[in-house]
């Protein structure tokens, strides 16, 4: 590898890599992937421990892959905003859309942000060396690869930065063409972004964990900006990341969506920045909202349906959770998960207006410490037969 290069140059030379013919290829191409979500703190978790990584000994160029189709890209209005403030944009990044066939013996993996290659990537499984993430484990990557870290953390990006920090601090202060504090407060800007957005600002109690602010102080160092104010900085995030307001109905669905298959029946979980006052409203009512929906079940071809929202009405955080059973045996599940589902205080949603006798309700969910990562557990374990 060459000495280091700008955070741009960086990912110019990855993508060449990419490009490369195999044949001319000397050793296999190593990848820092994050998860289908592809949020803030999966892309941006990649980019920055494989920038680290790949300027560190052993020097093995790291290529970071965003998650996700290069058209899916353009919906994730706050990473633009965030690339920004590093003097990227959307095109610097690598896709799906960019990922040649390869023989699965010619790559290796990194996983950060999830813990079991899902999708396209799948192929890939044998070849992980390590994973860093804050999900529950699935115990699909092995316990004997070069780094495993499975922890609770309020963001990945918090664990990667303290896997990394040594190594960041100790990068070349020479950059080809560049000015080496430059680059070291581009990243830590990328950084900075998804902890503030995973933790709002270091305030969700109940999902910070003590790397959390280490991470953020340690990011905050390294800024040198005098008129950077963190909270400012979060505050402009939220505001992009909240406004889906020229979103259609598709994108708002797709836009952070994870899917599983669970003994043979398919899964899939929508969350939302906006609650569901926002979506009936934006949709002109309840039943057109719940045909947009139907119209997302459909072309995933789902068993059970779920869409999670994050809303702040008035300043109150609230959460509501709408699960639907499509087919009958997504009707079971649906049945199986009332009762598994009561650890998150879950109440009804506008009386009852999204729901549909026993396969379709729609709550709010009192339990505002269950997120995604705790509901797509109980919603899987519903999916198991009894
Ligand atoms: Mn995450």
């Amino acid at each position: 590898m060459s000495p280091r290069q700008s955070l741009q140059a960086f990912l110019a030379t990855a993508r060449n890599a990419l490009t490369t013919p195999a044949a001319q290829r000397t050793a296999p191409l190593t990848f820092v992937v994050g998860n289908e979500s592809a949020d803030l703190d999966s892309l941006s978790s990649a980019v920055v421990y494989a920038y680290i990584r790949t300027y560190s000994p052993p020097h093995t160029l790291h290529i970071p892959l965003s998650n996700l189709p290069r058209a899916d890209l353009a919906l994730r209005t706050e990473m633009t905003a965030v690339l920004k403030s590093a003097g990227l944009v959307p095109a610097d990044l690598l896709t799906l859309s960019d990922l040649p066939e390869l023989d699965p013996n010619d790559t290796n993996w990194m996983l950060v942000d999830h813990n079991c290659l899902t999708g396209p990537l799948k192929q890939y499984a044998g070849r992980i060396f390590g994973c860093i993430d804050h999900h529950t484990d699935e115990l699909s990557v092995s316990q004997s690869v070069s780094l495993r870290v499975v922890e609770p953390c309020g963001s990945c990006m918090s664990l990667v930065v303290e896997e990394t920090r040594q190594a960041w601090d100790a990068l070349s202060r020479e950059v080809e063409g560049g000015d080496a504090a430059d680059e070291d407060e581009k990243l830590a800007k990328i950084g900075l972004a998804s902890i503030l957005s995973d933790t709002i600002n270091l305030t969700a109690k109940a999902k910070v964990r003590e790397k959390d602010p280490r991470a953020v102080a340690f990011l905050e160092a390294k800024i040198r900006d005098p008129v950077f104010d963190r909270n400012q900085y979060f505050d402009d995030i939220s505001a992009v990341k909240e406004d889906i307001s020229s979103l259609n109905f598709r994108d708002i669905f797709r836009k952070d969506y994870k899917e599983w298959d669970e003994s043979g029946l398919k899964l899939g979980i929508s969350c939302s920045v906006q609650g569901f006052d926002y979506l009936v409203a934006k949709a002109g009512g309840a039943a057109s909202l719940l045909d947009d929906l139907a119209s997302w079940t459909q072309e995933r071809g789902l068993d059970v349906a779920s869409l999670m929202t994050t809303s702040h009405p008035d300043d109150e955080f609230q959460r509501h959770l709408l699960v639907w059973g499509l087919t009958d045996e997504g009707k079971a599940a649906v049945e199986r998960f009332r009762k598994l589902g009561v650890e998150l205080q879950l109440e009804t949603w506008g009386d009852g207006a999204l729901d549909d006798g026993a396969n379709r309700s729609a709550w709010r969910q009192y339990n505002l410490a269950a997120s995604r990562k705790q509901v797509a557990p109980l919603l899987r374990e519903a999916l198991k037969k009894s």
